[in-house]
């Protein structure tokens, strides 16, 4: 899989995702991360991107013409027209499931913005998914960018290993993980409970589904509903 993000501070990215599990996949060749700097196709002899406003108003809107241009030579580059999702407070909010939709792509752009916006004309012309993160305003898409490669990516094969991809279940069984201990049993007085000590696999399972339904009932009681609903015989 190789992402190719369009972006004003392409160093953002590449820090950010050179690292850990996705900078051990990059290396490994099983997906790629290009930074395109936007700024290289400015047409302004002072690289300038950004314009006033038509209309008046406050802040900076990124051009049309380098935006357009970059998503153009990356088409040249790869020889297809990649989906190209652009990261915006204005977009649908990111979910697994659209995660999932993403990793079937060989290729995905992914469209940073800064200042007030982008031209729309550049929007119409090259976005196909508009994608918010999350309900708050960030300085620019290079954050959001990253949360949604670093989510795509550990759905791609081989980039986890086994033992990572068996911690996959939290979203998949519709519930919030259950607590996890480790050595030692007792931590300055506070102990582990008891079942998890006592190699009983039928009891610390079930000890562990309940922990698991008590938190999502706790802190997310829309995937709990959803879970009751579909597990009726559960809760006769
Ligand atoms: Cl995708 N961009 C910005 N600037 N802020 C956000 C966001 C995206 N998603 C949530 N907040």
């Amino acid at each position: 899989m190789n992402f190719h993000v369009m972006t004003l501070f392409p160093d953002m990215i590449t820090d950010g995702l050179n690292t850990s599990i996705t900078g051990r996949a990059i290396k490994a060749g099983i997906m790629s991360v290009t930074a395109h700097d936007i700024r290289d196709y400015s047409d302004d002899k002072h690289l300038k991107v950004d314009d006033y406003p038509y209309g008046g108003g406050a802040g900076m809107v990124m051009r049309a013409g380098p935006v357009c241009d970059c998503y153009e030579d990356i088409v040249k580059c790869i020889g297809s027209r990649p989906r190209v999702v652009y990261m915006t407070p204005q977009g649908y909010t990111f979910t697994q499931s659209m995660a999932e939709e993403f990793a079937k792509e060989e290729n995905l752009v992914i469209l940073c913005g800064h200042y007030e916006g982008i031209d729309e004309r550049a929007l119409e012309n090259i976005v196909t998914d508009y994608v918010s993160i999350g309900d708050y305003v960030l300085t620019g898409g290079e954050l959001p960018a990253m949360v949604v490669i670093d989510t795509v990516s550990r759905l791609v094969p081989g980039v986890l290993s086994n033992e990572e991809s068996a911690q996959t279940e939290s979203f998949s069984d519709g519930l919030l993980e259950y607590p996890q201990y480790t050595r030692p049993a007792d931590y300055k007085g506070k102990t582990v409970p008891e079942v998890l000590l006592s190699g009983h696999h039928a009891n610390i399972e079930k000890w562990r589904h309940e922990k698991a339904l008590e938190r999502t009932k706790k802190y997310r009681p829309d995937m709990y509903e959803e879970y009751v609903s579909k597990h009726p015989e559960e809760f006769t």
